[in-house]
């Protein structure tokens, strides 16, 4: 097949799922072409059967904003024709399912498959501003996946949209690379390293996670490291430098290879006030790394109470902690835990059984199936 991919080129979340599935899908012999406003990360060596088609929106002296939608829908369309594409997968419905939709008004032979990621339908297109136009994307696409049960029935409870969204979770690869053992860079001999890996936006409430470590340090030698960059980094670095412990959190900034970091972690934090799905914690759980996150969301769906980590009420950092601790100063039962989290992480959420249901997704709404 020769299949369109259109996602932002962030270094976690949907960049990554999309980025992820096209070289899956090339490496199984497809053509692949990936559009974005700049290379996703994850696709920065060459590889056979993928091709890069950066998305820019010409900008004019009459429009206050450059209209990215269209530029990226006239890029779907040009793909579409000069390379013969079947098909677009539009990850992250704000703008690329649309944009999928008008080139497929430009070109009426190419079918349209939306992946619904979290906040696209959680927050922002739940928002007045949005909501239409993300329900008729909806509505329209040849093919709608949703990355937890919790986002389908969300989708549907909020759009109103009564239509076959197949659930397709986030997927890992098993951890293979030999990789340097950076414990010694992150912390002192004997002291456990907690780890927090996202884009610092107040869904991911890191305030929480220095709150637990805070908590936690009072109870055992213990550091901290965290991993992205966004809007609440200033705040949550001033915080520590303010309570007197900032030389015991490393924020290390956006990181490619997570893998080094997580290679090396006792527990994952993950206290999100909403997670659709929440890839960090599944590659932390590939990584044989407890992971401690919030009751909310598709969070369930992944991580086990009990089995592979703890689940707590959204903003309770004391029972957060207190898990913390009690995972931390029991070394047998923090390893058996590891060991579940990586087979269900690899078992469950394998890439290859993922990828399949992508391919026959797309086989179904080409008529091949
Ligand atoms: O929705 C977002 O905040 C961003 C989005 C993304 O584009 O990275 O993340 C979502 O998609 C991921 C990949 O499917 C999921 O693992 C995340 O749980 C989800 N984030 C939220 O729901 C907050």
């Amino acid at each position: 097949m020769r299949i369109g991919i259109s996602c932002y080129s962030t270094f976690g979340g949907s960049g990554v799922v999309a980025t992820e599935v096209g070289k899956a899908l090339a490496a199984r012999g497809h053509e692949v072409h990936i559009l974005s406003p700049s290379v996703p990360p994850r696709l920065l060596g060459f590889e056979d059967r993928i091709n890069f088609h950066e998305v820019r929106a010409t900008t004019y002296p009459l429009f206050e904003d450059a209209p990215y939608s269209i530029a990226l829908g006239s890029k779907m369309a040009d793909v579409a024709e000069h390379h013969g594409l079947e098909i677009i997968h539009a990850h992250y419905a704000i703008p690329h399912a649309m944009a999928a939709l008008l080139a497929r008004m430009a070109v009426p032979r190419l079918k349209v498959v939306t992946t619904l990621h979290g906040t696209d339908i959680t927050v922002v297109g739940s928002d007045p501003s949005y909501l239409p136009m993300v329900r008729m994307a909806i509505r329209e696409s040849d093919g709608v996946t949703a990355v937890s049960e919790y986002l389908r029935d969300e989708t549907m409870r909020t759009f109103g949209v009564d239509r076959e969204i197949d659930v397709i979770g986030n997927f890992v690869e098993p951890p293979g690379q030999e990789r340097p053992d950076c414990r010694a860079w992150l912390a002192p001999k004997s002291t456990a390293v907690l780890t927090h890996i996202s884009n610092f936006r107040p869904v991911k409430r890191v305030m929480d996670v220095l709150k637990v470590f805070e908590r936690v340090r009072a109870e055992v030698p213990v550091r901290l490291v965290m991993v992205g960059d966004g809007p609440d980094r200033v705040e949550a670095e001033a915080y520590c430098r303010d309570r007197g412990f900032a030389s015991e959190v490393r924020f290390t900034g956006k990181q490619l290879d997570i893998g080094t970091v997580l290679a090396c972690s006792d527990v994952f934090l993950l206290p999100s006030a909403t997670e659709s799905f929440g890839l960090a914690a599944l590659e932390a759980m590939g990584h044989r790394v407890p992971v401690i996150a919030s009751r909310v969301g598709g969070l369930p769906e992944v991580v086990r109470h009990g089995v592979d980590g703890f689940l707590e009420p959204v903003g309770d950092v004391d029972a957060m902690a207190a898990d913390a601790v009690e995972i931390l100063r029991d070394d047998t039962r923090r390893r058996a835990m590891g060991l579940a989290a990586r087979e269900r992480a690899l078992g469950t959420f394998a890439e290859g059984p993922i990828v399949d249901r992508y391919e026959a997704l797309y086989r179904r709404v080409l008529g091949h199936a």
